[in-house]
């Protein structure tokens, strides 16, 4: 089966890849990207889970084959949940980590370690050309740095620091990242749905 990965942040295709192909699923695997020609959806929803629906959709629809897309982002508790799912424009432009990165610590300069509970959110969401749509979601949790640190993963990576761990998730291995985070939660427990829908 052609299962596209409907999405064209590189950060999230490398763990998608990692997480599904580990799962052992018999699929082949194809970033949106080897489908220039079909727009970007507008991510107008207001929950991860309905953005994630809503990109999975489009392309299944657009080319005829089952997608999956990931929607998430960044909650922070001081900050009623922002960014949230505003996490890749919160600077705003759209995929600028660095600039999101640096304005959320401005934003976090006065705000002592014992307030800094954050947790990434991800919904992953699986839709077939012939209308059916499910999705599931998964969290980790933790606290914000003040200062990055490491250069693994992507976006807020190098200032969240996982409960219990002491290093941030841009210190983790790939491996280590997606054997607990919300991306590798998520996915894993879409696996068996696409087992269960494509076989
Ligand atoms: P697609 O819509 O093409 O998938 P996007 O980057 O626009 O790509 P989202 O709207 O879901 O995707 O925004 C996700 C943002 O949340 C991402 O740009 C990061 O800033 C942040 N984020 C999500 N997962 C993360 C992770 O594992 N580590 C660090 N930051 C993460």
């Amino acid at each position: 089966t052609h299962l596209i990965l409907a999405t064209r942040n590189a950060g999230k295709i490398t763990e998608l890849r990692a997480i599904l192909e580990a799962a052992g699923l018999d699929v082949e695997l194809v970033g949106a990207d080897a489908y220039p020609d079909i727009p970007d959806v507008k991510e107008t929803g207001v929950t991860f889970a309905e953005n994630a629906l809503l990109k999975a959709h489009a392309l299944a629809q657009a080319t005829g084959h089952p997608a999956v897309a990931d929607d998430s982002g960044l909650c922070v508790d001081v900050l009623g949940g922002a960014p949230g799912i505003f996490s890749a424009r919160w600077s705003g432009t759209h995929g600028d980590d660095r600039a999101n990165l640096s304005l959320l610590l401005a934003q976090l300069a006065d705000i002592s370690d014992d307030h800094r509970a954050a947790h990434f959110r991800c919904a992953a969401a699986l839709a077939l050309p012939d209308g059916t749509q499910r999705v599931v979601e998964g969290t980790l949790e933790g606290t914000l740095r003040h200062t990055p640190s490491g250069t693994g993963g992507f976006g807020y990576d190098p200032v969240l620091q996982p409960l219990g761990d002491t290093r941030t998730c841009a210190e983790l291995t790939p491996a280590e990242k997606n054997a607990i985070s919300h991306r590798g939660k998520a996915f894993r427990a879409l696996v068996p749905v696409v087992r269960e829908l494509l076989g």
